[in-house]
C-alpha cells in the first residue's frame, strides 16, 4: 500500500496541466467519486489495524498534495484566462497608415468654404483653351506678351490654336456667356505657365479666382469682401491695404496685401519687414470684359479678384518652396495629417 501511495504521489506530481481539460481529467483521475484516492481509501479496510494510522495518514498526504496542485493550476487558468478576455476599451489604436489630404487642397476648401458663406457657388471649366477664352474676351491685345510661346503652353498651332490656360478667369468667361447676372462665383483650379521651376516658379499652379456681377456693384463692396475673407483666413485682427495695379481685365485694379499675422505687423523675415503680405490681385471688371461676353455695361458693373492658391498655403503654412507641393514627399506631406 505504502508503495502504490509513493507511485501515485509520483504520478500527481508528473502530470502535466496545460489547459482546462488537462485540470479536469486529473481531478477526475485522482480526486473523483470514482477516481484513484477514494479507491485507496477502500482499500484502507484491508490495511492491517496496525498499520492502518500511518497508512490512513499518508492517504491524506496524499490527497492534499492532490487538492493543492488541482487548486494551484485552477488559479492559473482563470487568471490567464481573464488577462485574455480583458480588453482595454481606452487604449488608443495601433498606428495606422492613414493618407493626408494635400496642404494646396486643404487651403483650395477653406477658400471655397469663406466664399460659399457670403453666396459664391464654384465654376470649372477646361484646362485645355481656346484663344477667345484665355485671352481674347479678357482685353488681351493680341500683342500682350502673355500670349507668346515664352509665357504660354500651346497646344496646336494655326486655326486650331488651343493653349493650357493661364488663369482660371477663362472659366468665368464661360459663366458670364452662359448665364445672366446676378453672378457671384468662384473658380478654383489649376493654371499652367511656361516659367522654368525653382524654389518661387513652378510651370503650373493652383488659382482661386472670383467673380461678382450685378447692378451697382462698386469698389466699396469689393474692398468689404476681401476684408472679410482675410479675416476669416488669417483671424479677426486681420487689415488690408490695397495698392493700384493695371490688369488687361479689371480696371481699375490693385494689389491686396493682408497684415502680417506672423509678427503682427511689427516687421520680420517672412514680410520683408513691411509688417504686410501681398495675397491678391482684384479689380473692378472692364467694361469691354462684359460686353465681349454679352453683358451690358451699362446695366451691370462687377469686381473680380485672383489668387494663386500656393502663395496662400505658404503664408498659412510657412512653406518656402513651391517644389515641395508636387514632388509627393511624405516627409512634407505628412505634417498635414491633423487635417484629414
Ligand atoms: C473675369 C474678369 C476679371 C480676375 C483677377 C487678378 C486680378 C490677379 C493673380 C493673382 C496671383 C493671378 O495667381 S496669380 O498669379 N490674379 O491679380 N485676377 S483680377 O479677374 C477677372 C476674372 C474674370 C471675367
Amino acid at each position: 500500500m505504502k508503495n502504490k501511495i509513493e507511485l501515485i504521489t509520483n504520478e500527481i506530481n508528473d502530470f502535466k496541466i496545460e489547459d482546462v481539460k488537462a485540470l479536469e481529467n486529473f481531478r477526475i483521475h485522482f480526486l473523483g467519486s470514482k477516481g484513484i484516492i477514494k479507491d485507496l481509501f477502500s482499500d484502507l479496510k484491508a490495511v492491517p489495524n496496525e498499520e492502518k494510522r500511518e497508512v490512513g495518514q499518508l492517504l491524506n498526504g496524499l490527497r492534499t498534495v492532490a487538492e493543492e496542485k488541482l487548486a494551484k493550476y485552477k488559479e492559473q487558468l482563470e487568471s490567464s484566462s481573464s488577462q485574455e478576455n480583458s480588453i482595454d476599451l481606452s487604449r488608443t489604436s495601433d498606428d495606422s497608415n492613414v493618407g493626408s489630404r494635400h496642404p494646396l487642397m486643404l487651403v483650395r476648401s477653406e477658400i471655397i468654404e469663406i466664399f460659399s458663406r457670403i453666396g459664391y457657388t464654384v465654376s470649372e471649366g477646361p484646362e485645355i483653351e481656346d484663344d477667345w477664352h484665355n485671352f481674347s474676351a479678357l482685353n488681351f491685345a493680341p500683342e500682350h506678351p502673355a500670349r507668346d510661346m515664352q509665357d504660354t503652353f500651346f497646344i496646336e498651332k494655326g486655326e486650331n490654336e488651343m493653349a493650357l490656360r493661364t488663369h482660371t478667369s477663362s472659366v468665368q468667361v464661360r459663366v458670364m456667356e452662359n448665364s445672366t447676372p446676378p453672378i457671384r462665383t468662384i473658380s478654383p483650379g489649376r493654371v499652367y505657365r511656361n516659367e522654368a521651376i525653382s524654389a518661387r516658379a513652378h510651370c503650373f499652379f493652383h488659382q482661386v479666382e472670383g467673380l461678382y456681377i450685378d447692378k451697382n456693384v462698386s469698389f466699396a463692396d469689393l474692398k468689404q469682401t476681401l476684408l472679410y475673407f482675410a479675416k476669416e483666413l488669417f483671424g479677426e485682427k486681420a487689415q488690408i491695404r490695397m495698392r493700384p495695379s493695371y490688369f488687361p481685365f479689371t480696371e481699375p485694379s490693385a494689389e491686396v496685401d493682408v497684415s502680417c499675422s506672423i509678427c503682427n505687423s511689427k516687421g520680420c523675415n517672412v514680410c520683408k519687414y513691411t509688417g504686410w503680405l501681398e495675397i491678391l490681385g482684384c479689380g473692378m471688371v472692364d467694361p469691354a470684359v462684359l460686353e465681349a461676353s454679352g453683358i451690358d455695361s451699362k446695366v451691370y458693373s462687377g469686381f473680380a479678384f485672383g489668387m494663386g492658391v500656393e502663395r496662400i498655403t505658404q503664408l498659412k503654412y510657412k512653406v518656402n518652396d513651391l517644389r515641395l507641393y508636387s514632388e509627393n514627399d511624405v516627409r512634407f506631406l505628412k505634417q498635414f495629417t491633423a487635417g484629414i
